[in-house]
């Protein structure tokens, strides 16, 4: 049994940043409120959003802390690691401190908050959202995300539980999975990656991920495996938009 009393409050949009989020809780069968933010609407820029989160992107999470006072949390490895620990007693998607697995864990949770992400959601801007096409750009991401799904491809195979870490599903998983389930938005096939591929049905057959995976609205990423580029280009146009205001406004900060 899970012995802290929860008081969570999850700030979040449907993206694979966001959905990490609401997937550990429901792995972890915390009950948490959701507000859901619609980023192209720059809610995240608000001035009481940014008391959660000052560098106004979405997830961001509020709790009652253990002396009683409130907390709060961003950047969603941030936020993971503090779910893990106080919520993840039993050590369901962890491993207890002091063990090699928590550690290794911990290698692949960092890969993805330093390497995976940021490389893939370049891909997604130089691809979908920027105003020309530079091609120079668009290798270069893709390229990069392409070699971090053959690290984590290498990894699986060596795996016998078939998932990152030991012998279960870990926040290493869930931290990842939002990402590659995105990779056709980011241009780059998964079909050159068996494992990756099979790890992909093996996390999503999880029911907590299921759950999960349409906070705060229907996760569609997967869906974008049946489109063409054309397709993608085209839906990508509506968010475009915003993303050119939102650099502009930025610049001028
Ligand atoms: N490193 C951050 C990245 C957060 C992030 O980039 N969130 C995006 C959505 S995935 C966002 O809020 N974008 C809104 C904006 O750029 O204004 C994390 O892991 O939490």
């Amino acid at each position: 049994m899970t012995e802290a009393k929860s008081d969570i409050h999850l700030y979040t949009d449907q993206t694979a940043n966001g959905i990490k989020i609401s997937m550990l809780l429901e792995e972890l069968g915390v009950p948490y409120k959701v507000t859901a933010i619609d980023i192209s609407k720059n809610t995240q820029k608000e001035p009481w959003f940014l008391e959660i989160n000052p560098n106004g992107r979405i997830p961001a999470l509020t709790d009652t802390f253990t002396d009683g006072s409130p907390i709060r949390l961003f950047e969603s490895g941030s936020i993971m690691q503090y779910l893990v620990d106080r919520y993840d007693t039993e050590h369901k998607v962890s491993y207890p401190r002091g063990t090699r697995e928590y550690w290794e864990v911990n290698n692949w949770l960092f890969w993805q908050m330093g390497g995976l992400g940021p490389m893939q959601g370049q891909a997604n801007h130089f691809a979908r959202y920027a105003p020309e096409k530079i091609q120079y750009a668009i290798d270069r991401y893709q390229n990069e995300t392409r070699r971090l799904y053959r690290v984590m491809e290498t990894q699986l195979s060596k795996s016998t539980s078939g998932y990152l870490v030991g012998d279960k599903c870990t926040v290493a998983d869930l931290a990842c999975w939002g990402w590659v389930a995105g990779s056709n938005w980011a241009g780059v096939s998964l079909d050159d990656f068996p494992h990756l591929n099979a790890w992909l049905d093996r996390v999503l057959a999880r029911p907590g991920v299921e759950r999960g995976r349409h906070v705060p609205k229907k996760h569609t990423a997967l869906e974008n495996r049946h489109k063409t580029e054309e397709e993608m280009d085209k839906e990508a146009g509506k968010t475009r938009a915003w993303v050119q205001q939102s650099m502009a406004a930025d610049a001028k900060k």
